[in-house]
């Protein structure tokens, strides 16, 4: 294999982000949003591409969705259209003006009860009643300032059922104490202090502070091409997606897709969308947690020098530096720097949720191994103190060159009773790690004889009662009409350690076959398989200093 450097070349993929731009405008300006009957407000939006599991690169998104937050109905809306019809420039010689306007393009709007996170700009005019409370809530003090804590959101239920919206605020050295979570109703604009669910004002601080200031916006949508080569050979093909656009209902992380080693396939998707965060029921937690169940789709401030592909991708000469590496919440960019460290390429972003800083990363390496990375940071905080469990899911969408004829194998050293050192998993099943016999699994195409080993990396733990597990072996499930494959469990921002947890066991179908033998030849056939890989981080503050905050297990080719 040729030694010399990496080259990267990164390009934008998919919808022009202008076009995007028009798309979000219009549908914020719809009637179907912008309703006579209350106030709204768009919270996110984001692209979805049809499945298409081909050879070749993936369609592009095709539908956009918006969650809209209806105040004075107490309801949120989600609105879809279609990308084309929504980023349609007015035809010639119509302006903005004109009283004679086109007819809206048509857009499905469903309502559900229910609270979607906060925007930036929403907890901005929170921020703003807060501040013009600023006597009550101690703002405008020397020093004091604002962060966004956990829970993001809370609801105030009224006589009648509806719940109204409430959006926090925390408060860092504002009034007689530290630490200080107060929240806005957003119905009402009323302030609200001593808000149940939510954790007790604190004098312990944790961790550094957060940024003064947030870092210039870079919108939140794009996605990008990434080649790597070496010598002239092109090693790694893939399209890379942003924290911001991720798919999934909490986001993914840096999401990869249609990546290809050595032009062929081994992943059709690869992404994290479940993360979520236990405390010890220990008594002494102050309101914190007791579990969340975060998101990894807001993006957070880092270091990164180089060149923007698009709004949200730069390509930067050197590594990228997250508070992991900075100690510092401050920087000035946000979305996925990519970068070539020694004889890997490297994609990551700083992730943002309430106080926590996460960091989602890739490490594509020139002899084939894949290193997912997740890290766990977090500024300054009344929670973060005490002993608490990070449990992060990756989602691995293998396609060992096909989609189809794909096994799922586990190694034992020594075997289990009776068998040799690697079993086929004959059924959907959850796996435990089980370093005293070294498991580990690989995903091998049955007709060709490639794979990928999936190594549990060093750090990575073991699931407890609320971690749920550590390894699933599934089916991929075809998208079903309105409905997404499981991409997902779809439980949102929650407290509630009954929902929180990962709810990956109800994937688990008893008659679902991973593979059966061929009749005439009696070997193991496989089918089209999806891996999820549970990472398990305690953070302790009592923790010895070279503990790594960073988790995730190796991705290793095989007769590739
Ligand atoms: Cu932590």
């Amino acid at each position: 294999m040729p030694d010399g450097e990496l080259e990267l070349e990164v390009v934008p993929y998919g919808p022009d982000p202008s076009a995007v731009n028009r798309a979000v405008e219009a549908v914020a300006a719809h009637p179907a949003v912008q309703a006579q009957d209350g106030e709204r407000r768009v919270l996110a939006t984001r692209l979805v591409a049809p499945v298409h599991k081909t050879r070749g690169l993936p369609s592009p998104p095709e539908q956009l969705v918006a969650t809209v937050y209806d105040y004075t109905n107490n309801r949120m809306l989600v609105v879809e259209g279609a990308l084309d019809d929504l980023e349609a420039e007015p035809p010639d010689g119509a302006a903005a003006s004109d009283e004679v306007t086109a007819a809206p393009p048509d857009v499905a709007v469903s309502e559900y009860r229910g609270q979607p996170l906060p925007s930036e700009e929403e907890f901005l005019a929170a921020l703003a009643v807060v501040s013009g409370d600023g006597g009550a809530a101690g703002l405008g003090r020397d020093g004091a300032r604002a962060y966004r804590p956990l829970p993001p959101v809370l609801t105030v239920e009224q006589p009648d059922g509806t719940e109204e919206r409430v959006v926090t605020v925390g408060l860092l050295g504002a009034g007689d104490v530290r630490h200080r979570i107060v929240g806005v109703n957003m119905t009402t604009r009323e302030v609200l202090h001593d808000l149940p669910g939510t954790p007790a004002p604190s004098d312990h601080p944790c961790e550094p502070p957060p940024s003064a200031e947030f870092c210039d916006p870079t919108g939140s949508g794009g996605q990008v091409l990434v080649t790597v080569r070496q010598g002239g050979t092109t090693l790694w093909t893939f399209v890379a997606t942003r924290p911001a656009a991720s798919s999934g209902t909490n986001g993914s992380g840096v999401e990869l897709q249609f990546v290809d080693y050595r032009g062929k396939r081994v992943l059709y998707q690869a992404h994290v969308p479940i993360l979520n965060v236990e405390y010890f029921q220990d008594g002494i937690n102050e309101g914190c947690g007791p579990t969340y169940r975060d998101w990894q789709n807001q993006e957070a401030c880092f270091e990164a020098v180089g060149q923007d592909v698009l709004p949200g991708y730069r390509v930067c000469q050197a590594p990228a530096r997250t508070l992991l590496d900075s100690g510092s919440d401050s920087g000035d960019f946000r979305g996925v720097a990519i970068f070539v460290q020694g004889q890997e390429v490297v994609l990551v972003s700083e992730m943002a949720a309430g106080w926590y800083r996460y960091i989602s990363e890739w490490r594509l390496a020139a002899d084939g191994t894949i290193r997912p990375r997740f890290g766990f940071a977090a500024t300054e905080n009344p929670c973060t103190c005490h002993t608490h469990h990070h449990h992060v899911y990756w989602r691995l969408d293998f396609d060992i060159r096909t989609p189809g004829s794909n096994l799922v194998q586990e190694f034992n050293d020594p075997p289990l009773a009776g068998g040799a050192n690697w079993g086929t998993q004959a059924y959907e099943v959850r796996r435990p790690k089980d370093t005293g016999h070294k498991r580990r699994w690989r995903v091998q195409n049955t007709r060709t004889g490639e794979g990928y080993e999936l190594v549990p990396g060093p750090n990575d733990g073991n699931a407890s009662p609320f971690g749920m597990g550590d390894l699933w072996a599934l089916a991929y499930k075809p998208q079903p009409a309105g409905a997404g494959p499981e991409i997902d469990d779809g439980q949102g921002f929650t407290t509630n350690p009954a929902l929180a947890r990962a709810h990956l066991d109800g994937f688990l179908t008893p008659a679902e076959q991973l593979s059966n033998p061929d009749p005439a030849t009696g070997q193991p056939r496989g089918t089209d398989v999806v891996l999820w890989y549970g990472a398990h981080f305690l953070h302790a503050e009592t923790a010895p200093e070279e503990v790594e905050h960073i988790v995730g297990p190796e991705l290793r080719p095989m007769n590739w």
